[in-house]
């Protein structure tokens, strides 16, 4: 019986680790699939001593612009909050950014500074109007939050 438990435990494990993980490896330069791997052990790593992780883990607010134009520099920001406070001393803040279909390798990631209280930020100039898509990576006291790609809509 508890053999199973352990099973479904685990399975359950690797469904949360999946679902974290992302191909952001910065440091390493090696082919997209190893990064991803190395990035899942990362993440596993987390789980495991960080035990209930899911309860402590920073909420992150996205707010994308409404009104963006190809050609105009848009500013794009994330909110990071940890226990009802703002985080000023995230890790790791990243926007990833690609034009809706294209694959993975021309995904364009930018490091955003921080601009305020637990506000951190990006600028960037859409070269074309059409439809964009924007995530964000964080990582924070022991956390990495992601949350799939909104879409963006770029005008003329
Ligand atoms: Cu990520």
């Amino acid at each position: 019986m508890s053999a199973k438990n352990w099973m479904i435990g685990l399975l359950a494990l690797m469904t949360a680790v999946g679902l974290t993980a992302c191909g952001t490896t910065p440091k390493k330069e090696t082919p997209e699939k190893q990064e991803q791997k190395a990035h899942e052990e990362d993440h596993h790593e987390h789980e495991g001593d960080q035990g209930d992780a899911a309860q402590d883990l920073p909420q992150v607010e996205m707010n994308l612009p409404k009104d963006v134009r190809a050609g105009k520099e848009t500013r794009m920001e994330v909110r990071i909050t940890h226990e009802g406070k703002p985080v000023n001393d995230a890790d790791d803040v990243k926007f990833e950014i690609w034009k809706k279909g294209a694959p993975k390798d021309e995904h364009e990631k930018i490091d955003a500074k921080k601009s305020g209280d637990g506000v951190y930020g990006i600028e960037k100039t859409f070269p074309e109007a059409g439809e964009y898509q924007v995530m964000y990576h964080v990582t924070a006291r022991g956390g990495h939050v992601m949350e799939p790609a909104e879409t963006l809509t770029v005008g003329e």
